[in-house]
């Protein structure tokens, strides 16, 4: 998989050589570059942003430093990815459609934002543009919602986990797609006078299931009651 990313601060991106993805980056799975649309500008300023027409505070993204990046990204019709406060809700489900793409071009805009023209004018060209966030907060900027999509994408590509740590465990069970997962245990048995609940060593694997899903439901209703059934 190629991603691309296009970012005024491409130094933000550097965490992608790290641990899961930057293994699937050195073994030749995902092909991962920047660009920079102070990088396509004229001027003596590299400008990239301009007051918001209607005014308001902030200023906003241009749309031509944008096009003049994205224009040779967009060749192979890949999926544009566009962080901002507004887009829909990523999740695990958008995650694999996205892991299913041979090529996601993701537009990390700053400020305000970036010309909504940009998007208007690519999908009259019948590129696919996304808008996804990825939390009801307010971020400064769409890098680290990139980190965090290529990182949920990362997982799910082939060869990218080892057996270890293989993304077929993230659900529990298809009946129970994202349910979230109780607490997890390693040695030593005791630890700071804490025992781990003696089920867990019993070597019974019927009851442990049974005990992790009990422990689940716990989790997701305390948790998550949207995700309870
Ligand atoms: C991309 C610029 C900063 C801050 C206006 C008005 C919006 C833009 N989950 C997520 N949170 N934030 C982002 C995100 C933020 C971004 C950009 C993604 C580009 N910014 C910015 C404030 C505003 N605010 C009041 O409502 C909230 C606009 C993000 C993702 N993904």
């Amino acid at each position: 998989m190629r991603i691309d990313v296009a970012t005024v601060f491409p130094d933000y991106l550097a965490p992608v050589h790290q641990s899961v993805v930057g293994r699937a980056i050195s073994a030749g799975i995902i092909d991962f570059a920047t660009h920079d649309p102070r990088d396509a500008t004229t001027d003596r300023h590299r400008t990239v942003d301009d007051a918001p027409f209607g005014g308001g505070p902030g200023m906003v993204m241009m749309a031509e430093p944008w096009a003049a990046t994205l224009d040779p990204l967009v060749q192979d019709d890949p999926l544009v990815v566009v962080p901002t406060p507004s887009g829909r809700p990523f999740t695990q489900r958008i995650a694999e459609r996205y892991a299913a793409e041979s090529h996601l071009v993701i537009a990390c805009g700053r400020y305000e934002g970036i010309d909504a023209r940009v998007w208007e004018h690519y999908r009259a060209d019948g590129i696919r543009i996304e808008e996804v966030s990825i939390g009801d907060y307010v971020l400064a900027g769409g890098e680290p919602a990139a980190l965090v999509i290529i990182e949920a994408v990362a997982r799910l590509l082939p060869g990218v986990l080892g057996n270890d740590e293989s993304a077929a465990d993230d659900s529990f069970g298809a009946d129970r797609p994202y349910a979230l997962e109780g607490p997890v245990y390693t040695r030593p048995r005791e630890w700071r006078g804490l025992a781990v609940p003696e089920i867990l060593l019993s070597g019974d694997h019927a009851r442990i299931e049974q005990w992790r899903r009990d422990q689940s439901e716990v989790r997701t209703r305390t948790h998550r009651p949207d995700l309870a059934p």
